[in-house]
């Protein structure tokens, strides 16, 4: 177990970086996360000692990266809690597995079905079931917030009914940072029969997540938000759900038989993976998964939630800076959004990318979100476990002088 916080920063190169003359200060970690030395060095070693496609050939090297790639899919699923490691789809991150599941389910919805999303979900949990609601003439539906922005759980278990097929929503809100109880929803969703779909892109990489506890049906989450690469996910199925439906791309590794009018598919989870899949990604979030694990979730957790705690003190002390998301601490992750009166949250993002410091300004993907907190675009400033108490005082000092700026 590490606890050296201060040495871990040593492993990610990258925050050596001076921006503008400044040490860097990475606070965007909801955007995308910076990667370790050993990730780097794993994504080297498969293209500098291994690199071959897998399944493919009886040749050494061709071996050599299927056993690496399927032993990365088993770390996977022991990381998340999966009953077997079939249950774990590569996919290019969560956007893709969840466009890729609004494909699989097509089957399964009927005109007038109801998929009941809530107001603080990302696009990509948004378009691809619009877009299947369009298609199959269902029935979108939104959940309502509470003034604090949790999920009005009142209004879930009122909106959801009988006619409702999937209930898909966010683990952790990228804007509001508000953590949301999975299980507590997937039960009242599963009594009236509904697919529980779960998008944990902002969970996974910042607590322990156990799909087979929370009892979901679906889990999505991306490799590069937890130290892994751009450009690989994961969508975790419960095997009986993966078993039933249908793939939804088609090609090369999916398939058993191909005659010349029909087809048949291979078995999980190559069934779902058709094409070269990305190896030196899968290779690259195992690496990730065994840093990650290397320190421990738990330690984690309890690193974030008090780094969180004192910049959260900090930002209610500045005159004139509106927080949005809860108060109950108890139910929030490190993301936090904020608006300082009178600076458009791009001119903040501005001033203080002059001063090294990385933060996210604009709507997050999250243009229903905005408008029910009445804003085109906060501020955002996102944590993770490489930074320090040191850096949220040089943020907050920099929030206070450009707010000064601003007002002179
Ligand atoms: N879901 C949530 C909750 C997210 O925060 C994001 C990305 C996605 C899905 C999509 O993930 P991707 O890896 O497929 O792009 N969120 C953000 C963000 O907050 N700022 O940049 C990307």
């Amino acid at each position: 177990m590490i606890t050296n916080w201060e040495k871990i920063r040593t492993d990610f190169p990258i925050l050596k970086r001076e921006i503008n003359d400044q040490s860097l200060i990475y606070m965007d970690n909801a955007a995308t996360t910076q990667k370790p030395r050993p990730v780097i060095d794993a994504i080297c070693d498969f293209y500098e000692n291994y690199n071959a496609n897998v399944y493919r050939g009886v040749h050494t090297l061709s071996g050599e990266a299927t056993t690496v790639y399927e032993n990365s899919r088993e770390k996977v699923a022991d990381f998340i809690g999966a009953k077997e490691k079939e249950e774990v789809i590569f996919t290019k991150g969560t956007t893709n597995s969840l466009n890729y599941l609004a494909q699989m389910l097509s089957l399964e919805v009927k005109a007038g079905d109801e998929i009941l999303l809530t107001y603080m979900e990302h696009h990509s949990n948004i378009i691809p079931w619009q877009q299947l609601a369009k298609r199959k003439k269902a029935k979108l539906i939104y959940v309502e917030l509470t003034d604090e922005g949790k999920i009005d759980l009142s209004d879930y278990k009122n909106k959801l009914n009988k006619r409702t097929k999937i209930v898909s929503f966010t683990h952790v809100s990228n804007i509001l940072g508000t953590i949301n109880p999975v299980l507590e929803m997937t039960e009242l969703a599963h009594e009236m029969n509904a697919i529980v779909i779960v998008d944990g892109a902002q969970a996974v990489p910042h607590f322990k997540v156990n799909v087979q506890e929370l009892n979901v049906d679906f889990y999505a989450f991306s490799g590069h938000k937890m130290l892994g690469p751009t450009g690989i996910g994961v969508l975790y199925g419960k095997k009986k759900w993966l078993t039933s439906l249908e793939p939804a791309e088609f090609g090369g590794e999916m398939i058993e038989l191909v005659k010349e009018q029909e087809s048949t598919w291979a078995n999980l989870p190559n069934k779902f993976e058709a094409g070269t899949p990305n190896i030196s990604g899968a290779i690259g979030l195992a690496a990730a998964i065994d840093y990650l694990e290397n320190i421990g979730m738990d330690n984690i957790k309890n690193y974030e939630e008090e780094l969180f705690i004192y910049l959260y003190e900090k930002l209610i002390n500045i005159n004139g800076l509106e927080i949005y998301g809860p108060d109950d601490l108890t139910a929030h992750s490190g993301v936090i959004s904020f608006n300082l009166e009178g600076i458009h949250p791009h001119d903040l993002a501005t001033a203080l990318d002059l001063e090294g410091i990385a933060i996210r300004a604009g709507h997050h993907c999250g243009q229903l979100l905005m408008h029910k907190l009445n804003v085109v675009a906060t501020s955002r400033i996102s944590l993770y476990f490489y930074n320090t108490k040191e850096e949220v005082d040089q943020v907050i000092q920099t929030l206070e002088q450009t707010k000064e700026f601003f007002s002179a």
